[in-house]
């Protein structure tokens, strides 16, 4: 017998995609979950993410590039809970989903805001935040201390504001907020605030150089402290050595302290180290210097350095050096006005001639 084989029957079989694996969050905010993933075996076109939250109410699908292993899933509203499903796309079509479920945190107060400072106090406003809060904690701390005081009793929540009584006249503190739900404690508001007068805001201020596109010596007396160069409060001297800021404060003053508020959006490092110079020549570097070569943390929080008892109309900042940039989102100059007669010059000492004295007498 003759046996002869067939042709073959043939299925033509395509396998699906595989799917992601390993996802994993990394980071939850109030309105966002950071989550990474492993990609699959398969070739992709790209993935496709879901978020459903606990309603059943899906938002707008997203598509992410093939090639991302990381992603932040935005647009989530505060302490709900969402489904987020990854799936990834080839030209075979998507695969299963993989998908985690997550809970986000409670959002914290909004526009913190410092109404006009008092010789002791500061008093704070905001916005509540979406979510059902219990209440607020108020954390302070003068720049130059490292131990917060928490406001007792803290604000309540019907509360959009509060008062920080018996504070250290002419001081520049650094305020944490957070309001805290049933779900937990939210992420930190940190804002700046003074009491006492800043007798450099609004002054006339000069630098050796400007950025060519903004950066105006003004904008380190506009009473603004925004850390972000782009919101136009800082400003900027071109690449140059021994860079040079300085304020005109009209007359001379008995300087107490000077609070600076570097940029913090990027390049930080750039103001270190620095000098501050305190006397009548417009040429700021041939005035007697406020200690040495000054040093700002990298975390954001402006630095007060004690000049008490220097005196001088001008108050400059400068950094030594070849190619320097200087950088400044505020200054703050706290001081005394002197006599501007030159009369009798008998000088009290500034622990018994406060500054309601100072100014009956420049009158
Ligand atoms: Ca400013």
């Amino acid at each position: 017998m003759n046996y002869s084989e067939s042709e073959p029957a043939v299925v033509n079989v395509t396998t699906d995609t595989d799917p992601p694996t390993a996802l994993t969050i990394q980071e939850i905010s109030s309105t966002s979950v950071e989550i990474t993933w492993t990609a699959p075996v398969a070739t992709l076109q790209s993935y496709r993410l879901e978020r459903t939250n606990s309603s059943g109410q899906t938002l707008p699908d997203v598509t992410i590039s093939p090639s991302a292993s990381r992603y932040t899933v935005t647009g989530l509203a505060p302490v709900s809970e969402y489904n987020i499903s990854l799936y990834a796309v080839s030209h075979v079509g998507q695969s299963e989903p993989i998908t985690v479920t997550v809970v986000t945190e409670t959002d914290p107060p909004t526009s913190v805001r410092w109404l006009t400072p008092a010789l002791n106090s500061i008093t704070l406003t905001w916005v509540s935040p979406q979510t059902e809060i219990l209440k607020y904690n108020v954390a302070y701390r003068p720049t130059d201390e490292s131990v917060f005081v928490f406001l007792n009793p803290p604000p309540g929540p019907q509360d959009t504001g509060c008062l920080l009584n018996g504070l250290l006249t002419d001081t520049v503190y650094v305020i944490n907020i957070s309001a805290v739900s049933t779900h937990g404690e939210s992420e930190h508001v940190v804002i700046s605030a003074s009491t006492g007068v800043n007798i450099a805001q609004g002054m006339t201020a000069y630098q050796t150089s400007t950025l060519g596109s903004g950066g105006a010596a003004s904008r380190a007396v506009d009473g603004n402290t925004d850390p972000v160069f782009n919101a136009g409060s800082c400003s900027h001297t071109q690449v140059e050595a021994d860079p040079s800021w300085w304020v005109d404060l009209g007359q001379r003053h008995m300087i107490e302290r000077v609070a600076i508020f570097s940029r913090q959006d990027c390049c930080s490092e750039r103001i270190n180290p620095f000098n501050i110079h305190i006397g009548d020549s417009t040429q700021v570097n041939t005035n007697p210097k406020c200690g040495g070569d000054h040093q700002i943390d990298d975390n954001g929080t402006p630095i007060t350095i004690p000049c008490l008892g220097m005196r001088g109309r001008y108050v400059g900042v400068r950094l030594p050096g070849p190619s320097r940039v200087l950088t400044l989102c505020e200054v703050f100059v706290f001081g005394e006005p002197l006599p501007t007669t030159t009369a009798a010059p008998t000088t009290p000492s500034a622990s018994t001639l406060g500054k309601y004295q100072y100014y009956i007498i420049s009158r």
